[in-house]
């Protein structure tokens, strides 16, 4: 979340919403949590369903109230040209580690997974995205950790999280990487067929309005049942 004047542009874009037309305002809602809907395969399992671990950084602290249950499940996207409040941030510089039970991510065709956070597009421009980043990493075993490159200061940020907006509102399956927005991440890229989790740790070197990494929810695009 955000202060000065950057802060205030966001809220005025989240108005529309608040008058009634978008997720912002309504409560959170559970994700799955039987046996049945996390079992690999079922819709739910394709969610983050665990936060493994979290390390909060300073400076902004919103959504904490609402942990985990506020980054598991499908996203709360709000659109173009709107963020979502159905988000944690993380803090300047904090982590966070989100799994999947049952469920694994493979290299399948194109992107495998997509991380949501609530970045939008300024006046709907696409060349002028409201972008809060981290760099996610990926692990098959929790232990050893391979990172997609992230180290932009403009835009486009490349293989960062945390500068495409969300569309998707509630359960989508399978999720469509175009049609459900976020930044989708294609293991390809770092040479892995499988992972079992990923963590997002906020770009320490961007603070202040847009500078804190926002989290909604992590989905797998290509699951398997290893
Ligand atoms: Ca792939
Ligand atoms: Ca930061």
């Amino acid at each position: 979340m955000h202060s000065g004047p950057t802060g205030r542009l966001r809220a005025l874009a989240f108005l529309p919403c608040l008058l009634g037309c978008g997720s912002a305002a309504e409560p959170d809602e559970a994700p799955g949590t039987g046996a049945d809907e996390l079992a690999c395969g079922a819709p739910a399992a394709r969610y983050a369903s665990e936060v493994v671990a979290v390390q909060y950084g300073p400076g902004q602290a919103f959504g904490r109230d609402r942990m985990p249950a506020v980054v598991l499940g499908p996203p709360h996207g709000a659109g173009c040209c709107a963020g979502s409040l159905d988000v944690v941030s993380l803090g300047n510089g904090g982590a966070i580690t989100v799994g999947f039970g049952p469920s694994a991510i493979a290299d399948g065709p194109g992107p495998d997974f997509i991380v949501f956070e609530n970045a939008f597009y300024v006046g709907g421009d696409p060349d002028a995205p409201f972008a809060e980043l981290a760099t996610v990493e990926v692990s098959a075993d929790g232990t050893t950790w391979t990172a997609f490159p992230c180290t932009a200061t403009a835009p486009p940020y490349g293989t960062c999280a945390g500068w495409h907006p969300v569309y998707q509102d509630g359960d989508g399956s399978p999720l469509e990487p175009e049609a459900a927005g976020g930044d989708a991440f294609d293991l390809a890229t770092v040479g892995l067929p499988l992972v079992r989790y990923v963590r997002m740790t906020d770009r320490a070197d961007l603070d202040g309005p847009q500078g804190v990494f926002d989290l909604d929810a992590v989905g797998i695009v290509n699951p398997v049942c290893p």
